[in-house]
């Protein structure tokens, strides 16, 4: 029998990476959209005509446990959430709201309808914060610093309650930083890569940054994905962190990146104070032995690889006219 997925924030990096890997396996996919949003599926490039799409205000109880009956899933992936950490700042409830409200309205649909359907939740390493330990594993102590890493958290929770009161299948994955050319320009990864690409066919000349000192585990989207579905495939429902386990600066990032187009970084990049995050002087680094031991997941592209496929790919949508120096599609 054909297996259905449910997705929401299908229109995102990892919506896109989760579902090409479902239609490879033969899932019907379908995508939850708030109305408001349809036009945002046109980012699912070819795959838009092979998944469906149901209009769904995430924010309504009534309408999720509507659609999660009608289309009796046998996986939910919840991705929806605003994820560009200093925006939580600015709108901290919706943040909240979007996040653990979404998670908690799905897993309450899906106990209220006694439904056998494996239940994904997208955590985050932000919920690790501000850590006295690293790497991290799923018992590291959870101290977030931001509100986004605490409705992150929050989410998290409220799925781990509705596993062990109600017996779901469900878990959370951990995930660390993870990139790839669909991910926005205001993230570091993107805004690295494209300012290279600008700058090397001479359509800008500069780029500002934040604190080149700061330090992330950055894997590859289309790895990280594939934890995802192993998780929901697994024997037992567990939460997992997701990542390389192998941490960088922002500086080797630069430098990565520029090295690709034959530049010297230094002769390019300003420090701007105004980008520099306050507190961020803790190390996130995921421990993925567990996934590596009880799933059998490994990432399959290295740190170098991943800049590599971000400049390359910022280079021909620059010289094809399909973005701008600055990012935005055009
Ligand atoms: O920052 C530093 C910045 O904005 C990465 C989301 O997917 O991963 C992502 O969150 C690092 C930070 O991602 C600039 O301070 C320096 O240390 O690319 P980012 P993020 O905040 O780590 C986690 C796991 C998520 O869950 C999130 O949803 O880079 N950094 N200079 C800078 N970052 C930006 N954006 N811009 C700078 O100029």
């Amino acid at each position: 029998m054909t297996k259905t997925a449910l997705i929401t924030g299908i229109t995102g990096q990892d919506g896109y990476y989760l579902s090409k890997l479902l239609l490879d396996k033969g899932y019907r996919v379908v995508g939850l959209v708030p109305p408001g949003r349809l036009g945002s599926v046109s980012k699912l490039d070819e795959l838009a005509d092979q998944v469906d799409i149901c209009p769904v205000a995430l924010t309504s109880a009534d309408e999720l446990i509507e659609a999660v009956y009608s289309l009796q899933p046998t996986e939910i992936y919840n991705l929806a959430a605003p994820s560009f950490v200093p925006a939580s700042w600015e709108d901290p409830l919706g943040t909240l709201d979007l996040i653990t409200g979404t998670a908690t309205r799905l897993l309450k649909a899906t106990r209220q309808l006694g439904l056998s359907t494996r239940f994904y939740q997208a955590s985050s390493s932000e919920i690790f914060g501000e850590v006295l330990s690293s790497p991290q594993t799923a018992q590291t102590p959870f101290r977030p610093k931001n509100p986004y890493g605490a409705a992150k958290l929050h989410a998290h929770w409220t799925m781990v309650h509705h596993r062990d009161r109600y017996g779901l299948f469900a878990c959370s994955g951990i995930l660390f930083n993870h990139e790839s050319p669909r991910r926005p320009p205001r993230f570091v990864t993107r805004k690295i890569s494209l300012a290279a690409a600008a700058i090397k066919l001479g359509m800008r000349d500069r780029m500002s940054i934040g604190n080149l000192d700061a330090k992330r585990d950055w894997g590859f989207a289309g790895d990280h994905v594939e934890a995802m579905w192993r998780m929901l495939q697994a024997d037992k429902a567990e939460d997992y962190v997701i990542g390389t386990g192998v941490l960088h600066t922002v500086r080797d990032l630069v430098s990565a990146a520029f090295d690709c187009v034959d530049l010297d970084w230094q002769k390019y990049v300003e420090v701007d104070s105004t980008l520099v995050r306050a507190d961020e002087h803790f190390q996130l680094v995921a421990d993925p032995t567990k996934a590596k031991e009880n799933l059998k997941w490994q990432p399959q592209v290295s740190f170098e690889k991943l800049i590599d496929t971000l400049v390359t790919s910022d280079l021909r949508r620059l010289e094809a006219g399909k973005i701008s120096p600055t990012g935005a599609a055009s």
